[in-house]
């Protein structure tokens, strides 16, 4: 997937508890991930906790508590990189249906900030470090930001 035609989001989340949920696995490009993440939540003013994970495998329950705890949106951070065997399509299957149930069962945006690449390389370009062409971590937190003033505007959250 092409990151060309991105938008430029910026939104106020000053009043929203947003929780950050983070796998461990690929410990440089995960700093990069949570890295901008933070930039970008401090640019819009919301608060935040960090929660840590092992692997990907593990984001949508930690993300599911989040959501059932009260935070108005998650950013989910993780790593996968193709290996040899049929484990990567799992993992990235199970992070990203697992995630999207979250959001849509709960009414809570989660940010999709795990990256899925064929190796380190391409997780690098992506990781918002330096020489990085893209900064997924920071795109994960806007979206989720903007996803959640976009809800509270729109309808208030069943009971
Ligand atoms: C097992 C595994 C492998 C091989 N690769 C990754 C990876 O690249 N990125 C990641 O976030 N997690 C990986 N895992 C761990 C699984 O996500 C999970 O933590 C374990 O299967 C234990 O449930």
């Amino acid at each position: 997937m092409s990151g060309a035609g991105a938008p430029k989001v910026t939104v106020d989340g000053t009043g929203l508890r947003v929780v950050v949920v983070a796998a461990s696995w690929h410990e440089q490009v995960m700093d990069g991930l949570l890295a901008g993440t933070r930039r970008a939540l401090a640019e819009s003013g919301a608060d935040w906790t960090e929660v840590r994970v092992p692997g990907s495998f593990e984001l949508p329950v930690a993300a599911a508590r989040a959501a059932a705890g009260g935070a108005d949106a998650v950013v989910a951070l993780g790593v996968v990189i193709r290996g040899g065997t049929p484990h990567f399509e799992y993992v990235c299957s199970a992070a990203t249906t697992g995630l999207t149930d979250v959001s849509v069962r709960t009414g809570v945006p989660v940010g999709f900030g795990v990256l899925t690449c064929d190796d380190e390389a391409q997780a690098l370009d992506r990781a918002g470090l330096e020489g990085s062409r893209e900064d997924k971590g920071a795109e994960a937190a806007e979206a989720a930001v903007a996803t959640a003033v976009t809800l509270r505007d729109l309808v208030p959250a069943p009971q």
